[in-house]
């Protein structure tokens, strides 16, 4: 039996964080690179809530949002350069450390200016001068509903909505272990609110370009089981007739779907010499502690790092690391 949770959640933000958000006048949110509808949806969400405050805010993500997100608010105001803007306070949502926000986020121009760091990832580093970081939260965009509470602010379809986008793209559709009763209430209230969930479920996570079919089916042709981890890579030369499709999404849990598998990684050659590294694992597996390790970070079953060297020394390297996660944590 699993221990019984409450129906309602207790997390609530600092009440700083509302000190900062209310004197606030122009601030700047920033998602993480290669973002994703947690990432854009946790931005526009806290955007469009501000904006709704009569605040004047400025949305920034260093890459482009994937188009599948265009019907979130301010979609089409997200920057990736933020050069000539002067805002008096930094927000950054789903980061878990400084270097995934980018280059929108200029050390030299707002280094001065306070930064909140508003996270769901345990393995954040606390870079901010205030830190609101949940790891039980299965979604910043979870957060982001409890800050809209905490701000006595009400839901409406395009907030619900954006809320919304995070929180299936998080649990990958109700899916992960940190789906927990209070999220089914916040999402049931999401609904209420007008947010359409199998709208966004399609949007989210059916939704795949011919492209990226071809990439995976390239990639599928490297599957190696080894032990409990299944690995597949995906080199430059893979993907150079694609079009501009760089990652291989989805696939890593895809591979885990593999009876054989407790844990898999995906490799992806990046120019100059660097490997993306993705990991998901199977519940009891943990592979945020070497993701981390090297330098990324995460969750205990969704991690992620960069590291340098040839991509199938790499492979070969780092499922030897995951090898050694295959003994259930206790
Ligand atoms: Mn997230």
């Amino acid at each position: 039996m699993t221990k019984p949770q409450p129906s309602h959640s207790s997390i609530a933000p600092p009440p700083e964080l509302l000190d900062a958000l209310s004197s606030a006048r122009k601030p700047l949110i920033i998602a993480h690179l290669s973002p994703d509808g947690d990432a854009i949806g946790s931005l526009t969400a806290l955007g469009y809530l501000l904006y709704r405050m009569g605040k004047d805010p400025i949305l920034a993500c260093q890459d482009k949002a994937p188009p599948a997100f265009n019907f979130l608010p301010f979609y089409d105001r997200i920057l990736q350069d933020t050069q000539g803007i002067q805002p008096d306070l930094v927000i950054s949502v789903d980061s878990s450390d400084p270097t995934r926000m980018g280059s929108v986020y200029d050390e030299a121009r707002f280094g001065d200016l306070p930064l909140i760091v508003i996270d769901h990832h345990i393995t954040n580093v606390y870079f901010g001068d205030l830190n609101w970081v949940e790891p039980m939260c299965c979604a910043t965009d979870e957060m982001i509903y409890y800050l809209t509470r905490a701000l006595q602010e009400p839901l409406d379809e395009t907030l619900a909505t954006a809320l919304l986008t995070g929180i299936v793209t998080d649990t990958r559709g109700f899916r992960t272990y940190n789906v927990t009763p209070a999220v089914m209430h916040i999402t049931g209230e999401l609904i209420d609110a007008g947010a359409p969930l199998s709208i966004i479920t399609e949007r989210v996570l059916d939704n795949r370009s011919l492209a990226l079919i071809t990439l995976w089916a390239r990639a599928l042709d490297t599957v190696e089981l080894d032990q409990g981890v299944i690995s597949a890579i995906n080199t430059l030369a893979m993907r150079r007739d694609l079009g501009g499709v760089i990652r291989a999404e989805g696939l890593v849990s895809f591979l885990l779907s593999a009876q054989e598998a407790k844990i898999a990684a995906v490799f992806t050659e990046m120019p100059a010499g660097k490997v993306e590294c993705s990991f998901r694992a199977r519940r009891g597996y943990d592979v945020s502690h070497i993701a981390l390790s090297l330098g990324g970070g995460g969750h205990p079953p969704a991690a992620g790092c960069t590291v340098e060297g040839e991509i199938h020394t790499v492979r070969s390297q780092v499922v030897a690391m995951l090898k050694q996660a295959l003994q259930p944590e206790s």
